[in-house]
């Protein structure tokens, strides 16, 4: 397809892609500079198209935040609070299995299942989280803890991370979730996350996660300090990454919200902004299937654009979202099938209901 670009500089970049060669940082920055995102787009949605046709997917799942009791206290978090201040929460496994109870009736496909580094739980409560999970939902995949938390574990443990992986495998755990990467880089980890696991970590627990035949989502928080180089270099460690382990599932991008953080004075990603992330990423990780655009942070329409932006798939029906939310969020707290099944029809594609593993729902 011939494109007329606005941004001349679009014109190698597309050239690249049409031979399957792989972008630079330097195209990386480009993508994130130009002006022209209409061109942008239609570069992002030729692979998307190229990779995953008219097909859109989406995913039947449920959220379940055991604590929002957090001894790192990011400064981006809105959502974590010290044990005993206002608004502080733990769930026995008792208010776990009760809550999976009230969902019984509905097809639950995949718990996504995360929380703060709460130092009153022992390492039991977790293999019990996981065995209860399994055993009242067993046809859904657990998707659990991301590697702040399997970090956070093995100490708690005093096993190694190999072990801690394995012990939580044996549980129940299937799959973990993208996120506490936040971005890559040791300048904004100083700033923005000192307490938490830096980046070297955060990778080296990916390496094993993936080692031991779990597949995992990576993602990146963007829209607070950092520049776009930075972005761009993490974009490229996980691509690096990628080709080592080929571990990975879907990356989605996170679009910063300030409200009730330490950082409440910086102003709301742009619609423009959220576009170029969703087509940085899918031209950029030309090793990963797929790209996420997450509703619940760049809101419901904007979600359905991202789908013509690189994306193909809008994450899930959620049903009880609160780390966003908690940080003013306006999107909805859930999702019915029908309504993501609408959003996709309407963008001119066909919905897919998946499973954890990208497998159609029949
Ligand atoms: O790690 C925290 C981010 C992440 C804020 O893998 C914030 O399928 C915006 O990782 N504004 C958790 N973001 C969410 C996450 C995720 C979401 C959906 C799907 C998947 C997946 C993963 O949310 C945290 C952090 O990076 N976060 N605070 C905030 N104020
Ligand atoms: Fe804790 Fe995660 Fe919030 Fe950081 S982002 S304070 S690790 S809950």
């Amino acid at each position: 397809m011939e494109i007329s670009f606005i941004d001349k500089r679009l014109e190698s970049i597309y050239s690249k892609v049409l031979k399957g060669s792989r972008l630079s940082k330097k195209d990386g920055i480009c993508i994130y500079e130009t002006h022209d995102l209409i061109g942008l787009g239609l570069i992002a949605n030729h692979v998307r198209r190229s990779l995953h046709g008219n097909k859109a997917f989406y995913i039947y799942n449920q959220h379940l935040n055991y604590t929002n009791i957090c001894k790192n206290r990011c400064r981006f978090c809105a959502y974590a609070r010290d044990r005993k201040e206002k608004g502080a929460y733990v769930w026995s496994i008792d208010q776990i299995e009760k809550r999976l109870l009230e969902r019984i009736d509905e097809p639950v496909n995949e718990l996504h299942i995360v929380g703060g580094l709460n130092v009153d739980l022992s390492f039991e409560y977790f293999i019990d989280l996981l065995k209860t999970v399994k055993r009242v939902r067993p046809n859904a995949t657990i998707k659990a803890f991301t590697c702040v938390e399997i970090d956070y574990l093995s100490n708690l443990a005093g096993l190694s991370l190999e072990d801690t992986i394995q012990r939580l495998k044996d549980a129940g755990l299937e799959m973990m979730p993208g996120g506490g990467a936040e971005i890559l880089n040791s300048r904004v980890h100083k700033e923005l996350f000192p307490k938490k696991i830096g980046h070297v970590r955060w990778l080296e627990i990916v390496r094993a996660v993936h080692k031991a035949g779990i597949k995992t989502n990576a993602t990146m928080l963007y829209g607070h300090i950092e520049t776009i180089e930075e972005r761009v270099d993490h974009l490229i460690s996980l691509r690096t990454l990628q080709d080592e382990t080929a571990g990975f599932s879907a990356f989605i991008p996170l679009a910063f919200h300030a409200e009730n953080t330490k950082l409440s004075h910086l102003p709301p990603t742009t619609a423009v902004d959220d576009l170029k992330n969703v087509a940085a990423a899918r031209l950029m990780l030309d090793n990963f299937a797929h790209i996420k655009a997450y509703w619940v942070m760049i809101g419901e329409k904007l979600a359905q654009v991202a789908l013509s932006f690189g994306a193909d798939d809008l994450d899930g029906t959620i049903i009880e979202e609160r780390i966003t939310h908690m940080a003013g969020a306006k999107s909805a707290k859930g999702l019915t099938k029908d309504q993501m099944e609408d959003m996709i029809t309407k963008a001119g594609l066909e919905p897919v209901e998946r499973d954890s593993f990208y497998h159609p729902i029949k």
